[in-house]
């Protein structure tokens, strides 16, 4: 799909996993490395808490407010659907984007919540149509061995009830996905972060390819 491209795009990489696996840390370290390598990297993280619908799941995430299952999903995808005309331009503008969870988290984490009428495909309809990511790196990581790291707890959906089932519901959702890379995050930091660099280094190196013009 990149061979149409003339001019030089960025990447769209996602970096998703349970509470805790260390998607945060390992954003800032591949953007690092990325920078190294002379790309121009923006991170953006989702929930993007700052904006007006961002504030209402912010607010929900700290237990201060309730909200309807499927509402609340609602606002979660609404609140990446605010800025999809943004990503899709910086792409565009050879930016490479690193985002810090996306649709997946999304899908999975309400349909977690084994509502009758929230099941996993009705949780994925209102992300269809949003930037498609070139490289989804999946921070995978024992709901026991996140609940062990700093911090555990504090908002909605730390328990590891839900995390046991989120797990459950990211390896169904990626066995359907493509472009995935399935990471070892119960290692190191360091060595988390050097099996990323691989993942991302292929797939950077395919997009920079000018593929052959075909029948
Ligand atoms: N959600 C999200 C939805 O329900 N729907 C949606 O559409 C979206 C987008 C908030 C919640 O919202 C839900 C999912 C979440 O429950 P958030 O704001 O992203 O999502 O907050 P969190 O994901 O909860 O951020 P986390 O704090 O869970 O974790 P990270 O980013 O995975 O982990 P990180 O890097 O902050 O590290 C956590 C701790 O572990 C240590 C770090 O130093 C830190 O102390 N650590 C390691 N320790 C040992 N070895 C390693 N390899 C380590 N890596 C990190
Ligand atoms: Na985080």
């Amino acid at each position: 799909h990149a061979g149409h491209e003339l001019t030089r795009r960025g990447a769209l990489l996602v970096v998703e996993g349970l509470d805790r696996a260390g998607k945060s840390s390992q954003c800032e370290k591949l953007g690092d490395y990325l920078s190294q390598q002379g790309h121009t990297v923006k991170y953006i993280r989702f929930p993007d808490r700052t904006t007006p619908i961002g504030k209402l799941i912010d607010s929900y995430l700290r237990g201060s407010t309730n909200q309807e299952d499927h509402s609340i999903h609602l606002l979660f995808s609404a609140n990446r659907w605010e800025i999809a005309k943004s990503i899709q331009e910086d792409i565009s503008n050879g930016i490479t984007i690193i985002v810090d969870r996306y649709s997946y988290s999304g899908a999975v984490y309400s349909a977690a919540k084994a509502n009758p009428t929230l099941s996993l495909e009705w949780a994925w309809q209102p992300e269809i149509g949003l930037p498609r990511p070139d490289l989804c790196l999946f921070l995978s990581i024992s709901a026991e061995e996140a609940a062990k790291r700093g911090g555990y707890g504090a908002e909605r959906y730390e328990n590891e009830t839900m995390q046991t089932r989120v797990r459950e519901l990211f390896r169904s959702l990626f066995n359907r996905q493509e472009d995935v890379a399935i990471i070892n995050a119960g290692k190191s930091l360091k060595e988390v972060s050097k099996d990323i660099q691989v993942a991302v280094s292929k797939c950077v190196e395919r997009l920079n390819v000018i593929g052959p013009l075909r029948v």
